[in-house]
């Protein structure tokens, strides 16, 4: 086998902030990211033209396994596809509240008041359904896809809240149907399903709270 070529190397681009304003930074941005909550009621109102693409170019510059990117982001604003896409998101989890979930599951989910209704899906003006890409015709074999495309969709939400707009993390189950509603091929595999737009003014969202640093960080 014949051993690659030395990459092309060019300097990296960073500019390095004095400590006050690294820590303010890192400060303001923490607090932003706070307010952020997943939000199921929103407005049909439609967000400015450019702030999703924007957003999505953001998700796209995730580090990713052998630098494949091994992700596709279906941006769905067509209010007969987001019908669709309601349908048969309604018809798998119709089943799952029904049948599929079991008790323990449906407990750990009561406190956040979801049900089988995925209204959202049609009243969010976008609906972006994120792949996986896997090896396929025109698609490399991908390396740690599941946290690629992870971190490319935590890229994804902090763009999109930074940018004033509200999401949900909507996770079908099983999410198969994703294929044939958004016409992508098999070696793509649906990941999740996230509408994105402003709050309804009346939204409420369940009173949560987040673990305290000093239950989520330890040093060693
Ligand atoms: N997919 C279902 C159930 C659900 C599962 C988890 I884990 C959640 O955090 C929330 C919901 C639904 O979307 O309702």
């Amino acid at each position: 086998m014949q051993k690659a070529a030395a990459p092309l190397m060019i300097p990296v681009r960073s500019v390095r902030p004095s400590p006050l304003a690294s820590v303010h930074a890192a400060e303001g941005f923490a607090a932003r990211m706070a307010l952020r909550r997943s939000v199921r009621d929103f407005s049909p109102d439609p967000v400015p033209e450019g702030v999703v693409e924007a957003a999505i170019r953001a998700a796209a510059s995730a580090p990713s396994g052998a630098n494949v990117q091994p992700w596709r982001f279906v941006v769905v604003t067509s209010p007969a596809r987001k019908r669709r896409l309601r349908e048969a998101a309604e018809a798998e989890e119709r089943e799952f509240y029904s049948r599929r979930a079991p008790a323990e599951w449906l407990d750990a989910l009561a406190p956040l008041g979801t049900d089988w209704r995925k209204p959202f899906l049609e009243v969010a003006p976008v609906v972006i359904v994120v792949f996986e890409v896997h090896q396929g015709p025109h698609s490399p074999k991908p390396y740690y896809v599941k946290e690629s495309v992870g971190i490319a969709v935590g890229l994804l939400i902090a763009a999109l809240h930074h940018a004033g707009l509200a999401t949900l993390t909507h996770t079908p189950s099983p999410m198969r149907f994703l294929n044939e509603v958004c016409d992508r091929p098999p070696e793509e595999r649906p990941y999740l399903v996230m509408p994105a737009g402003y709050p309804a003014p009346d939204a409420r969202v369940p009173m949560v709270s987040r673990k305290p640093l000093d239950e989520v960080m330890v040093r060693c």
